[in-house]
């Protein structure tokens, strides 16, 4: 069952410096760590590395309200895919996304300074130049929301941020333990006036659930009513068992909620195409992220283990597996011969963007009234980028790693905007434009049969914006939107996957002492030091080019980039064979131990078993 979140109500006055100095100097900064960098979702480190850093976030999430006049933020307490020894903090900013990238150098700022002394001077000099100082010492109403995935030391941190958040005469709103998506829709709809007309405002668990339940069986609904398709829509029998392995995470547990909300949905009549849901690898089943989960499953390209569930044949025709805090979701099939098939980012894009594209097509033939587009980076199969452009003719953008980036871009090019990385982390804006097309074709449509094609497709398009969570990529209402769309098509899992064959790939992870000495150009597809990493990769891309020989299509392709989560630099390699892919990402480690300071015993080739 859902949890009301815990309010602890502020009066807008900070404690006196006096004593919030002393809660900042109990959490000194760690002797082990020269400085707190904010990476591709906020800060992630050991856990033990954090108190410092988060009892200043406290604080720094409670300025940013104030400097907002009062709108609501988040901060998410998780270490998403990382193993379970890692925490972190996402930001969520007053319109549910990622926090704005401006401030990103102020929470670093905080998170370093020395010692209370500076982050008070720090903590004026912002207040002061946003404007929120009263005279009376008074800031203006701060509101801050708080989620926590399930590692263990998740609700200490947790505490410590509600502590100094509450210092500062913040409200603090603590939701428990909720997925990262969750805490986002929370602080997006606690913001209501920024919500488009059409998405009910609900902040809270119970409100999340619904919104998204009820999206989905809507969606569902309008393949009751094809003319002319034998009376609608069927659900193929092996798409009818939708296995959800949770990571051994807080995925695991809301999901679950579904099961309940589907049985409810059911007595009320409404049974069109609902699937049932079998959830897998629950906290405690094995270790967090361990074998099983989003992040290992498109990594290492096979299953996850099913802890404690053998999980049988049948149901390992439809799987979707969620990373540690559910921000992502890719599925995974295994047909009649065993051999294991991956459906990642890419292919909900092409999904989603082709399923959009085509309703949109019933209203405007044209396709001139709303700009459609994918935003891809460089981890996009070759293979996903073509199909794209050729066969879906839909634009593509290649935006650096990083949902903040991804949604950036997305929110920029486009009017209807799909965003989704290979490791499954996406979802779809949709900006004004959107609106006023289907506020249109309402008008136009209005008195028409309601079996029209036209029709249908307006009802589709009416429910996505609710669907989708457009604050963040979200796994739950990921996975719905891929269900119902796969129902209204009438595929499965091999179906949707034989739209297009991947590139073999290879993706690998290498330590060196300090992996900022490499950087990389804007979309990360080539670095730009050092100098002689990236001259010894083009000579390699093109020596598999040549032994390849391979005249059409894209060619084979590899970058490094570091990673902004892990202690890592990250490997990506394409090639015409596995064997070619698995060559060019084994040189590319080398080349990293070699020339960037490589720790330990140079790395082994990679060997891909399935070849
Ligand atoms: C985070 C970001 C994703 C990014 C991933 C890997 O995911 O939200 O956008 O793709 O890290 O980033 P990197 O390659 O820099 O380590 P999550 O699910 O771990 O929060």
């Amino acid at each position: 069952m859902s949890a009301l979140p815990k309010i602890y109500r502020g009066n807008s006055t900070p404690l006196p410096d006096a004593e919030l100095a002393a809660l900042i100097d109990a959490y000194p900064k760690p002797s082990r760590l020269s400085e707190y960098s904010y990476g591709t979702a906020g800060f992630r480190y050991e856990a033990s590395l954090l108190p410092c850093a988060f009892v200043r976030m406290g604080i720094f999430t409670a300025l940013r309200s104030a400097s907002l006049g009062g709108e609501e933020v988040g901060a998410m307490i998780t270490a998403s895919h990382n193993a379970e020894r890692d925490n972190g903090m996402k930001l969520a900013d007053s319109h549910g996304g990622m926090l704005d990238a401006d401030w990103e150098e102020h929470a670093v700022s905080l998170a370093n300074a020395p010692d209370s002394k500076h982050v008070l001077a720090l903590m004026r000099t912002l207040a002061n130049r946003v404007g929120t100082t009263a005279p009376d010492g008074k800031f203006p109403p701060m509101v801050v929301h708080i989620g926590r995935d399930t590692r263990s030391h998740s609700t200490p941190l947790a505490e410590l941020v509600i502590r100094s958040a509450r210092a500062m005469g913040a409200t603090v709103i603590d939701h428990g333990t909720v997925t990262t998506p969750m805490l986002h829709h929370f602080v997006m709809h606690a913001n209501g006036h920024m919500l488009p007309m059409c998405i009910p405002q609900r902040c809270n668990e119970g409100g999340y659930y619904e919104i998204v339940a009820m999206s989905y069986a809507a969606l569902l609904r309008t393949g009751g009513t094809i003319v002319g398709v034998g009376g609608g829509c069927r659900r193929l029998p092996s798409a009818s068992t939708l296995v959800i392995d949770g990571a051994c995470g807080i995925g695991a547990i809301k999901v679950d909620e579904f099961r309940r909300i589907f049985a409810r949905l059911s007595d009320e009549g409404c049974t069109v195409g609902l699937p049932s849901l079998r959830v897998v690898n629950f906290p405690g089943d094995g270790p967090l992220n361990v074998d099983c989960g989003a992040e290992f499953v498109q990594k290492q390209q096979s299953p996850p283990k099913f802890y404690g569930d053998s999980a049988s044949g049948a149901s390992r025709q439809y799987v979707t597996s969620f990373d540690g805090d559910a921000d992502r979701v890719v599925f995974h099939y295994e047909d009649g011969g065993g051999e294991f098939h991956l459906l990642d980012g890419d292919k909900i894009a092409v999904l989603v963007s082709s399923f959009i594209q085509d309703e949109l097509r019933c209203i405007d033939p044209d396709g001139t009234a709303v700009k459609c587009g994918v935003v891809q980076t460089a981890y996009a199969n070759g293979s996903s980028t073509l199909y794209l452009k050729n066969v879906v003719k839909t634009n593509v953008v290649i935006a650096k790693t990083g949902v903040k980036f991804v949604h950036a871009a997305a929110h920029h090019h486009f009017d209807v905007g799909v965003y989704f990385e290979a490791n499954g982390h996406g979802t779809v804006l949709f900006g004004p434009k959107f609106y006023d097309f289907i506020a249109s074709a309402e008008a136009r449509l209005r008195g028409t049969p309601r079996h029209d094609r036209a029709n249908i497709a307006l009802r589709r398009l009416r429910v996505l914006p609710a669907l989708v969570n457009q604050s963040v990529g979200d796994a739950m209402s990921d996975m719905m939107l891929v269900d119902a769309i796969l129902f209204l098509r009438g595929w499965d899992l091999s179906t949707w996957a034989s739209l297009y064959s991947d590139m073999p790939s290879k993706q690998a992870k290498i330590k060196v002492a300090d992996r900022t000495v490499i950087t990389t150009n804007d979309n990360e597809t080539a670095a730009t030091a050092p100098v002689a990493l990236q001259i010894a990769l083009q000579a390699a891309m093109d020596a598999m080019a040549t032994q390849e020989n391979a005249k059409d299509g894209p060619k084979p392709r590899c970058f490094v980039r570091p990673s902004g989560t892990e202690d890592a630099v990250r490997v990506y390699a394409e090639a015409n064979t596995q064997k070619g892919a698995d060559s060019l990402a084994s040189e590319a480690m080398i080349l990293i131990h070699k020339l960037c300071g490589g720790v330990g015993a140079p790395p082994q080739p990679l060997i891909t078993n399935r070849l």
